[in-house]
């Protein structure tokens, strides 16, 4: 089956995001995910000038070759354009076979290891109380999971508590909007937030908290330790990853789980955090990583480290990449956990999907391929709008990580 054409589009159902349509001579077409928010255009314009004239003419069964030859074959390496470039590419080629061979994806990544797959869902409030009472909408909704954040007092704009409840959104039109930190203030408020949560709602669920890259790793090991009676599921991006020695210091401190990886590209970013046991959840996503192709690999060799996947399930990131990582969930053995930020209706009109919700859990579905399309003409009516993530600075003015 020859490669005939691929498309880029581009549209923004209340936010951006970027598809790639790849097209084959039998008539079967493939759908794959390239949004990297904030800096959409670069994907789009890799994809048009340097990947699409390469795929035409390539046999579409051939997803390790295609994937090799992209990722070798640009010899610059890396990075979040480059692989979510090639992801979009990896995504729409398991969708044609799967198509092909009339058969959903988990089938192809080895048929399923679980009946569902259990994601975690957000709870965000701008006070404590607030997000207390969330997290009981999300347990009355059915979630076994949530991820608590909460606004902090004195600081402005605080990661986690953003437009809407179930369809949080970081990015906004026009520059980049400035929030502004204090770890002192966040040190001493989180452990509250935990808490009164438990206090609240008790211990039968999973509790999750993202620190999103804020805490030096003597900062993360204090917060890790104070979290403790309070039995987080995990204790998210505590640190910018980097430095991935870094973690050594937290692990030596905590016994609180730990999960990085959303700004991860390539296997090659953990191999210190696997081999030596550093971190409990890998978190690189389908989009982010790749594709399914380059994340077999991971979870392959974060099983042997006794590490399981949690994947990046952030609105940012398209129907279509929900979909493959919900595949890929319900095959591997060492899955963990997905996380699952809803969409607006107007994003999931545009991508029409097999997958369901129900009761904590999420079920991929039995379509053929991925099981997500995509409406053109819907797409249509929304055009592209750019939009930045925030930038994030300490209250004396200095730029920090957001
Ligand atoms: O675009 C950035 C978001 O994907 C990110 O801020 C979300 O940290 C995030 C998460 O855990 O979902
Ligand atoms: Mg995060």
């Amino acid at each position: 089956m020859k490669i005939t054409d691929a498309k880029v589009f581009i549209t923004s159902p209340g936010r951006n995001f970027i598809t790639l349509k790849i097209y084959t001579d039998e008539g079967i077409y493939g759908l794959g995910d390239a949004t990297l928010n904030g800096r959409e255009l670069a994907v789009v314009s890799y994809l048009q000038e340097h990947v699409v004239p390469c795929l035409i003419g390539r046999d579409a069964f051939q997803v390790e070759d295609i994937w090799q030859y992209l990722y070798r074959g640009a010899y610059w390496r890396r990075g979040p354009v480059t692989m979510s470039a090639i992801a979009a590419v990896d995504m729409a080629l398991w969708d044609i076979k799967g198509k092909a061979l009339n058969t959903p994806v988990y089938n192809l990544l080895g048929g399923k290891s679980r009946s569902g797959v259990m994601v975690y869902g957000h709870a965000n409030g701008e006070t404590l109380e607030e997000t207390v009472d969330e997290v009981g909408r999300y347990l009355d909704m059915g979630y076994v999971a949530v991820r608590a954040q909460s606004g902090i007092p004195g600081l402005k704009g605080v990661y986690g508590v953003g437009r809407g409840k179930l369809f949080y959104e970081p990015a906004e039109k026009g520059l980049p909007p400035e929030q502004t930190w204090s770890t002192e203030k966040y040190l001493n408020f989180a452990p509250k937030l935990f808490k009164k949560i438990r206090e609240t709602h008790g211990d039968d669920f999973h509790l999750l908290h993202d620190c999103h890259h804020r805490l030096t790793p003597i900062e993360a090991a204090r917060l890790g330790k104070e979290s403790e009676p309070y039995h987080l599921f995990w204790l998210e991006d505590t640190v910018p990853a980097e430095l991935q020695e870094g973690f050594r210091i937290i692990r030596q401190h905590t016994t609180t789980p730990l999960a990085v990886g959303e700004v991860f590209n390539t296997i090659y970013d953990m191999t210190t955090l696997f081999t030596e046991q550093l971190i409990d959840y890998i978190r690189m996503s389908v989009l982010r990583g790749g594709g399914l192709t380059h994340l077999l690999k991971v979870a392959a060799m974060a099983s042997i480290y006794h590490i399981r996947t949690g994947f990046h399930g952030a609105t940012d990131l398209s129907p279509i990449t929900m979909a493959a990582a919900l595949h890929f969930d319900l095959a591997i053995n060492n899955f963990g956990i997905q996380e699952y930020m809803r969409h607006t209706p107007e994003t999931d009109a545009v991508f029409p999907h097999a997958y369901t919700f129900e009761k904590g859990f999420m079920y991929p579905g039995d379509a053929p391929g991925l099981g997500v399309d995509y409406d053109e003409k819907l797409a249509e009516k929304y055009p592209y709008d750019r939009a930045y993530l925030p930038v994030n600075r300490k209250l004396d003015g200095t730029m920090f990580n957001w």
